[in-house]
């Protein structure tokens, strides 16, 4: 790490890089090849910046710097100091990274915060840390969040919904979406969708979602929210489009254990969301949350390359206006309802949902 050494000082990353190569030594040391590169390779891009690069959003959009080398340089950056180096050779702090990470909605950032803070179990982060409302519910459920929810269980659930929805709207209709409608044996989540004939924007349906989360949480089938219809702002989607949470099969519904001496064992928090989608929409609606992800972004250039456009509202003719040929408007529906037809627009064969893994 010798090499270059007048020229890192004047480097505005001077600092960064010092920091980095002492990690890239160390791991030199332990014969971790494959971040010796990974470290190797960044300090190479470090040094062609003339920038000091602050942010790990910053890092990210350079060549050769993954998600977490690029929160370790904005730690770097900010603190000048990397508090992985302190900990090097006794803590494996991959390992604490990889725990955090799975706490819902936490990304790399804020799990290397906490790391940088001391914390190391989730035990810490319980007593010691500063956690959002969801991020507490995050770490209490951790287990339960974190186990797929099987296929028949989803099933059970989604009746349950079914009947309550039914009773409060009979014209309502409601599908699983997401890794259940793609046949998956287990999901990570419960994606339903929830529609009404003759509906042309989510708003109408949001009084009827109201009332459905109420009466679904009386009954003990919901027990947290992560998002609430009114959290989410008015954007693309329309406003409170969405609820996201958390629910279990009340005791007596095939959820607990009521039979027998044994205590009823723990019910299982599984995660539920609740999408709802105009008539108008619900086509391309079904695609976007039918997925997978990677199939929905062949789809979406599959359309650009045909100029046009697929997002979860619908299939559209691209319009170029303005200066630059600059996107001002979505441009003219094509269709939006009927799944198949978004398909037969897009000149593609039809895919079953459970054809659509990729
Ligand atoms: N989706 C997407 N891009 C994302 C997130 C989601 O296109 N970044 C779409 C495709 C997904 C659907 O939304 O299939 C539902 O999202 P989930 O995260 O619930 O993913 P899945 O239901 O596919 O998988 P899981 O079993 O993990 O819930
Ligand atoms: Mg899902
Ligand atoms: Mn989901």
């Amino acid at each position: 790490g010798t090499k270059d050494m007048s020229a890192d000082a004047k480097n505005p990353n001077a600092k960064t890089i010092e920091i980095l190569q002492s990690m890239c030594d160390y791991y030199t040391r332990i014969n971790d090849t494959w971040r010796t590169m990974a470290y190797r390779k960044a300090i190479t891009t470090l040094r062609r910046q003339t920038t000091k690069i602050t942010t790990e959003d910053e890092a990210y959009r350079l060549p050769n710097i993954g998600r977490r080398l690029a929160a370790k340089i904005e730690e770097i950056a900010c603190t000048d100091k990397l508090r992985r180096l302190e900990y090097a050779n006794d803590e494996p702090l991959d390992q604490v990274l990889e725990v955090f990470l799975k706490i819902y909605d936490v990304g790399t950032s804020r799990a290397n915060k906490w790391i940088a803070q001391g914390h190391r179990t989730l035990d810490d982060l319980r007593q010691k840390a500063d956690l959002t409302t969801n991020q507490r519910i995050g770490v209490d459920r951790y287990d339960d969040l974190n186990t797929r929810i099987p296929r028949a269980e989803i099933t059970a659930l989604f009746a349950y919904v079914q009947r309550e929805a039914a009773r409060l709207d009979p014209s309502v209709e409601l599908l699983v979406g997401g890794s259940y409608r793609r046949g998956a044996d287990s999901s990570g989540d419960m994606d339903i969708i929830v529609t009404r004939k003759g509906t042309v924007s989510s708003g109408e349906l949001v009084p009827l979602l109201e009332e459905l989360v109420a009466v679904l949480t009386r009954k003990g089938f919901l027990v947290a929210v992560l998002a609430a219809l009114h959290a989410h702002r008015a954007g693309k989607d329309g406003p409170g489009s969405k609820w996201h949470g958390c629910c279990v099969l009340p005791p007596g519904e095939g959820g607990g254990n009521t039979s027998g001496d044994a205590p009823p064992p723990k019910q299982i928090w599984r995660r539920i969301d609740f999408l709802l989608v105009p008539e108008s929409e619900y086509g391309a609606a079904l695609i976007y949350f039918t997925g997978n992800d990677i199939f929905n972004r062949s789809m979406r250039l599959l359309a650009s390359k045909k100029g046009m456009r697929l997002n979860q509202r619908g299939l559209y003719k691209e319009v170029m206006r303005g200066k630059n040929r600059v996107n001002v408007t979505e441009g003219e529906l094509l269709e939006g309802r009927d799944e198949k037809r978004i398909f037969q627009l897009l000149g593609v064969k039809w895919r079953e949902p459970w054809e659509r893994w990729c």
